[in-house]
């Protein structure tokens, strides 16, 4: 109300008492649960608030009236059997936001969607190389004497070579000679064994997902932390299905930075909002976050929870699904 009263900073600061409740936890009673009605409220209060949205007979609508130091407000909402995406920004305050001039989304109609590009992780999505990264570290581990297994392994997918093997050693103390010559060691043994990888080392769905997004004309991008993804690509026989690779040559710093997808996402030419990204690890979803972008994660919620889908694996996943589970939000 002192938002529709132009009142924002009355408005802005109703808010925050509000959002703190649970944030900050002022009432002492955070531990019993959140408060789930307020947290509601809390949301009207940014969208019909601050968004200043308004459900019309024509569709939703919003005039915004921005907290003075927000800069963007993006929300969506399921009107009517569509869901709408709004994008609001504070230059474009007062102006009046019909349907036409906001995305429109239908959950399952490639037309007016915001995707246009899809960025796959490589190893643990596209095809098992986690298995053999995880092979080529016990090895080496056992070669040095340190403690090493399947569960430490599982935080160190999609993590760089040089930083994977700092987190192995621990508090261990070596010379960058060494250690160079351990990294060097291990991607001997992994390269020794992707050298047989085929094309029917692609995971289930792969193969069917890549070739529906081409006919769809949604952009495809590798983001990969390896070093070696070029070569595992072409083993694969996808590369001519593929529009652009980040790889571990590509960027200084790897995920969980956005740096990678990022630069995904310009080689595609493409804006990180209207970027996907289909990650099977912790990391990978954190770096998708951290880019702007929505991220499917791969496997268990344990270790891709953060995801904003989550599902076992692409097998039997179709453009339509995803884009249903992305627009839906559904996990
Ligand atoms: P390399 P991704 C990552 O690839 C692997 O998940 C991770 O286990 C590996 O350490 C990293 O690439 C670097 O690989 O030693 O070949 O440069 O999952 O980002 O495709
Ligand atoms: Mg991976």
């Amino acid at each position: 109300m002192a938002s529709d009263l132009g009142q924002s900073d009355e408005a802005y600061e109703r808010f925050l008492q509000a959002a703190m409740v649970d944030l900050e936890d002022v009432r002492d009673n955070a531990a019993d649960g959140i408060h789930g009605a307020s947290a509601g409220g809390i949301w009207q209060t940014v969208t019909f608030g601050f968004g200043g949205l308004k459900l019309t007979q024509e569709g939703p609508t919003a005039t915004p009236q921005l907290p003075s130091h927000w800069q963007r407000l993006k929300f969506k909402i399921y009107w009517r059997r569509t869901w709408h995406e709004f994008d609001l920004k504070p230059e474009v305050e007062n102006k009046d936001f019909s349907m036409s001039s906001l995305s429109s989304l239908s959950p399952l109609s490639s037309e007016g969607t915001f995707i246009k590009g899809i960025i796959f992780d490589l190893d643990g999505v596209l095809t098992d190389t986690a298995e053999y990264h995880y092979r080529g570290w016990q090895r080496l581990a056992d070669e040095e004497e340190i403690p090493f297994d399947r569960e430490i392994n599982e935080a160190l997918r999609g993590v760089s070579r040089r930083e994977s093997l700092l987190r192995i050693i621990g508090e261990r103390k070596y010379t960058e000679e060494q250690l160079q010559e351990m990294m060097d060691r291990k991607n001997r043994y992994y390269v020794d064994s992707i050298g047989e990888i085929l094309p029917k080392d692609l995971l289930p769905g792969a193969i069917a997902l890549l070739d529906e997004l081409r006919s769809a004309g949604i952009k495809i991008a590798i983001g990969s932390a390896s070093k070696n993804a070029k070569t595992v690509i072409e083993h694969l026989g996808i590369a001519d299905k593929i529009d652009a690779i980040a790889d571990g040559y590509s960027v200084q710093q790897s995920k969980p930075a956005p740096d990678l997808f990022l630069y995904a996402a310009k080689q595609l030419g493409l804006e990180p909002s209207q970027c996907v990204v289909i990650e099977d690890a912790a990391s990978g979803v954190e770096a998708a976050k951290a880019a702007g972008m929505r991220s499917v994660g791969l496997g268990p919620s344990e270790r891709v929870g953060a995801a904003d889908v989550v599902l076992p694996s692409l097998e039997g996943v179709s453009w339509a699904d995803l884009q249903a589970h992305l627009l839906g939000n559904g996990k």
